[in-house]
């Protein structure tokens, strides 16, 4: 037995805020996991330090599925971003120390490669379509074979996706939320053209990938998913709110371009009527904040037999820890889509050491024991945690809209 006799979390803020779960056995093994959430994240390090920790000392570190169901149902509280990112957490440190234990990658603990690498998809931005589509072919001679393009929005003076640094996005910019001002009708206009020129600019040979980020009805996802396409986008994202996942029926009448949704879900339970539906392609929950490897495989195994692949969020607000699991998930589940890739800084990657790797657009685990990522906590230490939230959204009326 690999009894769990210390615990701790770790936040730090390289940059931007991260909180770390350190798990340590009594024979000396320490896994972590990613407990981040952008905006909350001393509410998930409460969680854990408070209601998690305590609970886990003397368990059996190997008994995974057991520790997920025991916090996931005997909390009696159920769901939610904050309770399931915790979980996640103390997943992810548990896979890692079964994997250092065993000697052997996470990805062949989950059954072994599918695939020789994940396809990911990198970010392009820019204040209008030119700048835009310059930094789309700056990522295309990189090698990467799937883009995502987002642009200024003419008339608005800011919006999401786009960022100050063209190469790392950070959405999460000041200690209390700024507010930015939204108009779908200027935004439906400015897409249609953003991809004719990206086709013409880029060819055909590389996918291209738009979020829109909860921003329209579904009548209007659907005429913009009819606008677009013609220029055969890989996917369209969080086209709409999903609390009420029938919505989605109605944007699937009108259009063919597959849609990807799911960042903001914690629980299969978020996702059942849209994948037992079809009315999604890609299902895009991730290692943090779906309650961690165990609780994603099942939601990957019910979208299996539906036909919708994968699709894991992937940006910076997600630590290198998520990124690594994510990666050895990918590597393995039989029904991977893509991967998102936003390039963490450099002062995060060096408080983060980790053993995955990209090339050719295409990203892998490696072969470290475990996820193969190491939290460097001298280093973590120095970088004090700072407030940042996330900005919302008004429409130009006043009105209070989703970010
Ligand atoms: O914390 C919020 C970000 O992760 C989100 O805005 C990024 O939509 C996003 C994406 O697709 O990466
Ligand atoms: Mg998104």
């Amino acid at each position: 037995m690999a009894r769990i006799v210390s615990a701790r979390v770790i936040v730090t803020c390289p940059g931007r805020n991260f909180v770390t779960l350190k798990i340590e056995t009594s024979d000396g093994v320490a896994g972590i996991g990613d407990a981040t959430l952008n905006g909350r994240e001393l509410a998930v390090a409460a969680y854990l330090r408070e209601h998690v920790i305590p609970l886990l000392i003397g368990r059996d570190a190997h008994r995974i599925e057991d520790v997920w169901n025991y916090l996931y149902k005997g909390a009696y509280w159920r769901r939610g971003p904050v309770t399931m990112s915790a979980i996640a957490a103390v997943d992810m440190a548990l896979w890692d120390i079964k994997g250092k234990i065993a000697g052997l990658p996470l990805y062949q603990l989950l059954g072994g490669a599918c695939r020789e690498g994940c396809m990911v998809y990198g970010h392009a931005n820019g204040k209008d379509i030119e700048e835009t589509i310059d930094n789309a072919l700056h990522y295309q001679e990189q090698g990467y074979k799937a883009i995502r393009l987002q642009s200024g929005v003419p008339g608005l003076a800011a919006t999401y996706g786009v960022s100050k640094d063209k190469y790392f996005y950070e959405p999460a910019d000041a200690a209390l939320p700024t507010e930015s001002l939204w108009s779908t009708e200027k935004y439906l206009r400015s897409v249609p053209p953003l991809f004719e020129k990206a086709r013409e600019a880029l060819g055909w040979d590389v996918h291209l990938l738009h979020d829109i980020h909860h921003r329209c009805t579904p009548i209007e996802a659907g005429r913009l998913g009819k606008d677009l396409e013609q220029y055969r986008p890989f996917w369209l994202e969080d086209a709409t709110p999903a609390e009420n996942q029938s919505a989605f029926r109605l944007i699937r009448q009108h259009t063919t371009a597959p849609l990807a949704v799911g960042e903001v879900f914690n629980t299969i339970w978020d996702a059942k009527q849209l994948i037992e539906e079809q009315l999604i392609d890609y299902i895009r929950m991730t290692v943090v904040h779906g309650g961690g490897i165990t609780h994603l495989r099942r939601v990957a195994s019910l979208a299996e037999i539906y036909q919708i692949r994968t699709g894991c969020h992937g940006a910076t607000d997600l630590s290198p820890i998520c990124m690594a699991a994510a990666l050895h998930f990918g590597l393995a589940v039989p029904n991977f889509g893509i991967q998102e890739y936003m390039r963490h800084t450099a002062e995060t990657d060096a408080v983060f050491p980790h053993a995955y790797s990209f090339a050719e657009g295409m990203m892998h685990p490696g072969e470290a024991p475990g996820l193969g990522v190491e939290l460097d906590e001298e280093l973590a230490a120095k970088h004090e945690y700072k407030p940042a939230y996330l900005p919302v959204a008004r429409l130009e009326d006043g009105t209070m809209f989703s970010w």
